[in-house]
Parts: C-alpha cells; sequence; structure tokens
C-alpha cells in the first residue's frame, strides 16, 4: 500500500461533503481528526470499555507519558456505544461483542485513521476467549468460520461476498518471539474460530436452548482442534477480512483463560490478569519496536 496509508475502498466518501462517524461521536467537520489521531501508529482494539481504559492507562505508564494515565478521557463520550482512548501513539478502543459490533466500529475507525492520514498503523485485538486448556495467550494465525474455513461471509444487499481471514505473518512470529522472553506466560500460534453465537454456535450445554448432546459437542470440538482451532471468540473473522482489505496489519491475541465448559463469565473474570499479560508482552514488543515511536 502506497506510503503506509490507510485505505478506504468507498468511491462515495469522496463526494460528501461531510463524513460522521456516528458511533464514535466525531467527525470530519466537527473535529480536526489529523491534530486530534495523526500520530496513532497501533490501535488495541477488544471487548468491553472497562478494559480498553485499563489498557490505555497501562500504555501511559508503559510508554513513560507525563501524568499517571488515571485521568485519560473516554474521546467517544458524546455517546455510549464505544469507547476510546488514547495514549501516546497507542489507541485503545472498546468493540462491544460479535461481528455486527465489530464491524460498524471498525468501518469509523479505519475511515478515523484514513482522514487522519495515519500511516503504518499496525491493529491489534487483544480480546477474551473459550479455549481447551486453561490459562494460556492464543496468537491468531488464520481466523476460521464455524466450519473451520479460512473466510468470512459478507451479505451486501442480498448478495454473499467471500473475504480472505489471513493475518499478518511477520506479526504474528514477532510477538510470539516476543511471548518467550516471558516467564510463565504461555503463548502459542493457532487458528481461532469466530462464531456467531456464545451459547449454541460454541457448543455450550448451558444457553436458553440447546438441542445437542454432551456427546456431539465434544465429537465438534475434536474435529475444530483437529482442523488447527485453539481457541473461539466472536470477532476475529470480520476484523481479519476488513483489516486485511483496507491495508491495516492485523493481528489478533486471544487469552485463552478456561476449558470450553465453565468459560461463561470470562470476560469479566480476565479483565485484571489479560490486561497485565498483554501489558507485559507490549512492553517487550513496545522496546523491539523503537523506532516506530520515533518516528
Ligand atoms: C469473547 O468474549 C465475548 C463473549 O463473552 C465475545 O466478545 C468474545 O469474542
Amino acid at each position: 500500500y502506497k506510503n503506509g496509508l490507510v485505505h478506504v475502498k468507498n468511491p462515495h466518501l469522496d463526494s460528501m461533503d461531510e463524513d460522521v462517524l456516528y458511533h464514535f461521536n466525531l467527525g470530519t467537520k466537527t473535529h480536526n481528526l489529523p491534530v486530534m489521531f495523526g500520530d496513532i501508529k497501533f490501535v488495541c482494539v477488544g471487548g468491553s470499555s472497562n478494559r480498553m481504559k485499563a489498557f490505555a492507562q497501562l500504555m501511559h505508564k508503559e510508554l513513560g507519558l507525563e501524568g499517571d494515565g488515571k485521568d485519560l478521557k473516554d474521546i467517544c463520550a458524546g455517546t455510549d456505544r464505544y469507547s476510546m482512548y488514547k495514549a501516546g501513539p497507542v489507541l485503545s478502543i472498546s468493540h462491544g461483542m460479535g461481528v455486527p459490533s465489530i464491524s460498524i466500529m471498525l468501518h469509523e475507525l479505519i475511515k478515523l485513521l484514513h482522514h487522519a492520514e495515519c500511516r503504518d498503523v499496525t491493529i491489534i485485538r487483544i480480546g477474551t476467549s473459550g479455549g481447551i486448556d486453561p490459562g494460556t495467550v492464543v496468537i491468531t494465525d488464520i481466523a476460521v468460520d464455524s466450519f473451520f474455513k479460512a473466510q468470512f461471509e459478507q451479505v451486501i444487499l442480498d448478495n454473499i461476498v467471500v473475504r480472505s481471514t489471513e493475518l499478518d505473518k511477520d506479526l504474528v512470529e514477532e510477538l510470539l518471539n516476543c511471548s518467550k522472553e516471558i516467564h510463565d506466560f504461555p503463548t502459542l500460534i493457532g487458528h481461532t474460530m469466530c462464531t456467531y453465537d456464545f451459547y449454541e454456535g460454541q457448543g455450550r450445554l448451558d444457553g436458553a436452548l440447546c438441542s445437542f448432546s454432551n456427546e456431539k459437542k465434544l465429537e465438534y470440538l475434536k474435529r475444530a482442534y483437529d482442523a488447527g482451532v485453539r481457541n473461539i471468540e466472536m470477532e476475529s473473522t470480520v476484523f481479519a477480512a476488513i483489516c486485511g482489505l483496507c491495508g491495516l496489519k492485523g493481528r489478533i491475541s486471544c487469552h485463552r483463560p478456561f476449558p470450553f465448559h465453565v468459560c461463561s463469565c470470562i470476560s469479566s473474570h480476565f479483565l485484571i490478569s489479560s490486561t497485565y499479560g498483554f501489558g507485559q508482552l507490549w512492553d517487550l514488543y513496545n522496546v523491539k519496536t523503537k523506532n516506530v515511536f520515533q518516528t
């Protein structure tokens, strides 16, 4: 991609007088986006607002920025759809749960980075997920759908368009190398399966509806494992597809805290441990990419 710029692939945008980023409560006429965001090099996204605020505060501290970072303001305070915090060149944004929620956020984020003329931006999803072995971090090489296919099916009007879900390979290796330098930080590279539902879609037996047996669930999870799947969440395929098309280096690292059958409350339980873990990994990554912060 030309000059590392973030791409929008929408010919209609050029003829619009104003671009309103509705769910961020930002816009090209109301805000000076290049001044507010022009220095962004890393965007970290995760499900919950509180977690992404804690992550931004941690980045503030790790990067040695002025002040204690406790009073970081939510840039999207004018709406309660998403929260956004900035710590130097790092933007930390919540995306809610599931493909539609992260998809809306990504459209507006990519337009924001485009209007702000950001260059060489890396985007990392640092979310929670369900896993087979407890206590590991999975760095996603390929995001797959519920049929273990590396694709995302986008419905456009009444057509289905199939998009690729490959992620940046160099970045995956780079992060794995960083993780090796941290004690007690079991990390692996694997496929991440993205589902449209938390309960039946992920083989849980404890939803309001369940039409399969425990044996059937285990048989499905074994097939997923054999296909290379190491964790399950609800955003990775659309994340990989949209970022890939728009020239953002995309990566997903998910904390995989519990076996499938007991992971129904991972989001709230793992706020602190996953933030802490990713912070350590980030710190190392930051040291290794010092030049990024000098530009
Ligand atoms: C992981 O955790 C959430 C469900 O609890 C969902 O956003 C996901 O992918």
